[in-house]
């Protein structure tokens, strides 16, 4: 039997997991939920009390936070799979770059996305704060092909690039990171469902329409933004 997988096509969390089931060859069956009134569905519910996606149900095992999933993929799956090594170094390496996608991940809501989802500027300190954190990630690429130096794609690059498939979508001048654009440019180019994945359901009114859909969910957050 298929995963299930109850996911939204625009959120990078829901990305990076298709793109690991992709490129392990997994079956997903998707569900798409559309964020709003969806997510407190009482059928979702039953799945999920805390209504977030990505969510999977694997035949019973219930699994929620998409870097968890990606992990959970992998270790189940394809245990010997590059995509994440088993040696505890090389391992340790993918994790580090996880955590610091959660890191990357809130300056881009906080510098880059609230002005699109809220209509309000971004903070000064935290547009400092993802400059920061955008060549911090230049920096560490250097002239490294994968996040984790030349060798082996990792989840690590899935995750950060389906955090950063926004730039491509929204055009966004990537100048001052020129390790960070190539990087980007290159594996957008040749993972063969990257486009598929990021980039086909993308438009800046699908963007809007998700903005206004989930109004209760940014309320809450709007503070810490
Ligand atoms: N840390 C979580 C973040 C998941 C998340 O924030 N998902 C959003 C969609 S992009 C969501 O479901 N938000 C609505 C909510 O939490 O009720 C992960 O990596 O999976």
């Amino acid at each position: 039997m298929p995963i299930d997988i109850y996911s939204f096509n625009l959120s990078q969390f829901c990305r990076s997991v298709l793109m690991t089931a992709k490129h392990l060859n997994i079956d997903l069956n998707v569900i798409e939920v559309n964020p709003g009134p969806e997510q407190w569905s009482p059928e979702f519910l039953k799945v999920n009390p805390n209504h977030n996606l990505p969510t999977i149900n694997d035949n019973g095992f219930v699994l929620v936070e998409s870097r968890a999933i990606m992990q959970y993929l992998c270790n189940q799956y394809a245990p010997n799979s590059s995509l994440y090594p088993k040696e505890p170094k090389a391992r340790a390496q993918v994790d580090r770059w996880l955590s610091f996608d959660v890191t990357l991940n809130g300056s881009i809501a906080n510098a880059v996305m609230r002005k699109p989802f809220t209509g309000v500027d971004p903070l000064p300190e935290r547009v400092i704060a993802f400059k920061n954190n955008m060549k911090l990630l230049d920096e560490s690429i250097g002239d490294n092909h994968y996040l984790t130096g030349n060798e082996h794609l990792t989840i690590a690059d899935l995750a950060v690039l389906s955090t950063t498939a926004i730039f491509l979508n929204l055009g966004t001048d990537l100048s001052e990171y020129p390790n960070f654009k190539r990087w980007l440019t290159t594996l957008s180019q040749e993972l063969p469902y990257f486009a598929d994945i990021n980039l086909k359901n993308f438009s800046p009114e699908k963007l809007q329409e998700w903005a206004k859909s989930s109004q209760k969910y940014i309320n809450r957050k709007l503070n810490s933004w």
